[in-house]
């Protein structure tokens, strides 16, 4: 059975993966700083499989590298690495931007996703086999109003995608993104610093994408034979034309 490690589990699109994926069997090591969560998800899903845990801030590269370095023999051997921590901080237009927002964000979707994959890629090498699966966006796509710094985490996301597939090209690995529109998670309550009322705006007037069907995508991409790599794929809600085009009732 293969053995995925997932990123950003406690929440949203990383969570429906791990939902997802259990149900097919696949062993699961799931990330996250909040570690309430994880064990509760741990005991769910823990009567469908394996499922370990590691509680890490993605940003400390040192913890990360040690703690996916000494995974359990029974989850070393990772087969699918789905690159999903990350948020949006704040939406200020670049002038009034916050600096502890701007390196949350690049430290975090950018560097974190860097420093997960170099833990995660050297085992793939080793065995001439694995399929890592980038998380970017549609703000990875075009930019919007006052999402500048986070569209460039998304946008370098875009770039590290094509890179990892360009190097890790011969070996065996399959790398691609999965580039979500306006999916109903926790996102926007991280993006607005907990505020629920503004948060809840973003997804009203029309039908969100829900993470189920964002992880329902990561699960169709990661079952197609070996021979298939998905290499960027954008979904948006039928309401969503494009970053700032939303047909809102
Ligand atoms: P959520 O806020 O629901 O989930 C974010 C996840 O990332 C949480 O599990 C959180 O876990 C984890 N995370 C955040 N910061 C860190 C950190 N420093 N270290 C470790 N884990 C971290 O949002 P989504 O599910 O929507 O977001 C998942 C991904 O999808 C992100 O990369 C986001 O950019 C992307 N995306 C989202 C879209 C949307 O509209 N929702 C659209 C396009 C892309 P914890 O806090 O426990 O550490
Ligand atoms: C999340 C989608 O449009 O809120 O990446 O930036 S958006």
């Amino acid at each position: 059975m293969k053995t995925a490690i997932i990123t950003g589990a406690t929440s949203g699109i990383g969570k429906s993966t791990a939902i997802r994926f259990a149900l097919d069997g696949f062993k699961l090591v799931l990330c996250g700083r909040r570690n309430d969560r994880l064990e509760q998800l741990q005991n769910e899903l823990s009567v469908e499989t394996s499922v370990h845990i590691l509680n890490f801030d993605v940003r400390n590269h040192e913890d990360v590298l040690k703690k996916i370095g000494s995974l359990p023999e029974e989850f070393k051997k990772i087969d699918i690495l789905v690159n999903n921590a990350g948020n949006a901080h704040g939406l200020d237009p670049i002038q009034s931007g916050n600096i502890d927002d701007w390196d949350a964000m690049l430290d975090i979707n950018v560097k974190g996703l860097l420093y997960v994959s170099k833990a995660v890629i050297p085992g793939m090498l080793e065995r001439q086999s694995g399929h890592i699966i980038n998380i970017g966006s549609t703000a990875g796509k075009e930019v919007y109003p006052n999402g500048n710094v986070y569209c460039a985490s998304k946008y370098a996301v875009d770039a590290i995608n094509q890179g990892m597939r360009i190097d890790l090209n011969g070996n065996g690995i399959r790398v691609g993104a999965v580039n979500p529109g306006l999916t109903q998670t926790e996102f926007s309550k991280v993006r607005f610093k907990g505020d629920s009322d503004k948060a809840e705006k973003v997804y009203q007037g029309f039908k969100a994408l829900q993470p189920q069907d964002i992880a329902d995508i990561i699960h169709f991409v990661v079952t197609r034979p070996y021979h298939v790599n998905i290499a960027d794929l954008t979904v948006m809600p039928t309401a969503q034309a494009s970053s700032t085009i939303v047909d809102k009732a």
